[in-house]
């Protein structure tokens, strides 16, 4: 997941994230200190100030508390006079920590129409056998839903959920078979 996020200093469990859905990987993420580019400046860049910290490739965190700015940056894209790009973003904030707020980015990327894996049932950002019982307890046993979406438990995305996703998952994970898919 593409995430950028920032923890309040006040209130524990309070995330705001950015995150960038599509159509590829971002070029970078900064975050930066707004008394050094953004006040000082009369709420203002100064030329080419915002350029520089966007052409910085990879994640760029600042991890100091104090007032922060995000700043993500996509690829360059070369594109014609009758082309257009769509990108994607989304923002999300949460007040019941860092899970809630990864589980609100991957419920926007579903919406967005953005490729989703699924696998993960568990939203713990590994897959696993974990993910195997997690997918068995829901199935077989009422237990908790896929998160964030149910849909991330069809695995083999025949549209259903049912033992065959099970038995997927476990073969990719104990037997090498194949990944589970891309919705
Ligand atoms: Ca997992
Ligand atoms: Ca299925």
């Amino acid at each position: 997941m593409n995430l950028v996020w920032q923890k309040s200093y006040y209130e524990p469990d309070r995330y705001a994230g950015l995150a960038y859905l599509s159509p590829d990987d971002p070029y970078g993420a900064s975050v930066i200190k707004n008394n050094q580019y953004i006040f000082p400046n009369g709420g203002d860049f100064l030329t080419g100030e915002l350029y520089q910290i966007a052409s910085i490739p990879g994640y760029n965190p600042y991890s100091y508390n104090q007032d922060l700015t995000t700043v993500m940056s996509a690829k360059r894209t070369y594109l014609g006079t009758d082309d257009t790009v769509e990108v994607i973003f989304a923002l999300a904030v949460s007040k019941s920590g860092l899970g809630d707020l990864k589980n609100s980015v991957l419920k926007a990327k579903l919406l967005s129409g953005a490729a989703i894996e699924s696998g993960d049932v568990d939203g713990d950002g590994e897959l696993n056998l974990g993910d195997v019982i997690y997918l068995a307890n829901y199935y077989l046993k009422g237990g908790s839903p896929p998160v964030p979406l149910v849909i991330v438990g069809d695995v083999n995305c025949d549209d259903e959920i049912n033992l065959s996703d099970v038995i997927y998952l476990a073969n990719y994970l104990l037997k090498s078979g194949p990944d589970p898919c891309i919705h």
